[in-house]
């Protein structure tokens, strides 16, 4: 069955002109684009998606990075999609992610990683709704 997850081309790879890139392996891995924009995340915005890791220590220096500057929100599909990105980014710190991985290849620290990717089907919901409206990603649409 068909699964869409919540992807992110964080600030940085946006800074560094990496988004044609990214979305060229994600084209070619044979993710179905559902919703695509750029955003530019509030504190208030980047607090309340990453609200699950507030109490950690990294809490306030990744929202200060969130809300940095222009940010791409994209809904992918694709059989078993959560997964499927997950490896394609590779692991959460760059230096750490596998060869030829996104965050490998576009990732500078564990903060400035790139891009993000929803962890499971509940989380994925969540951050699908948080950016896109039911007629931007297509299911208010037949066909
Ligand atoms: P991931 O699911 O791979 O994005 O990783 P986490 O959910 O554990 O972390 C979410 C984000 O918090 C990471 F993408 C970057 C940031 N983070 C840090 O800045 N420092 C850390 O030690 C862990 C995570």
């Amino acid at each position: 069955p068909m699964e869409r997850t919540l992807a992110i081309i964080k600030p940085d790879a946006v800074a560094t002109r990496q988004v044609g890139a990214i979305l060229q392996r994600i084209e070619l891995a044979g993710f179905t684009l559902r919703g695509i924009r750029l955003v530019n995340l509030s504190r208030h915005d980047a607090e309340g998606f990453y609200a699950v890791h507030r109490t950690k220590p990294f809490f306030d220096s990744l929202v200060t990075f969130m809300s940095s500057g222009p940010a791409v929100v994209l809904v992918l599909e694709a059989s078993d999609a959560i997964r499927k990105w997950r490896a394609l980014m590779g692991a959460t710190d760059p230096a750490k992610a596998e060869a030829g991985s996104i965050r490998r290849d576009f990732g500078s620290s564990i903060e400035h990683n790139a891009t993000h990717g929803s962890d499971a089907v509940d989380t994925a919901v969540f951050e699908v709704d948080y950016f896109f409206s039911d007629l931007e990603y297509g299911d208010s649409v037949e066909g």
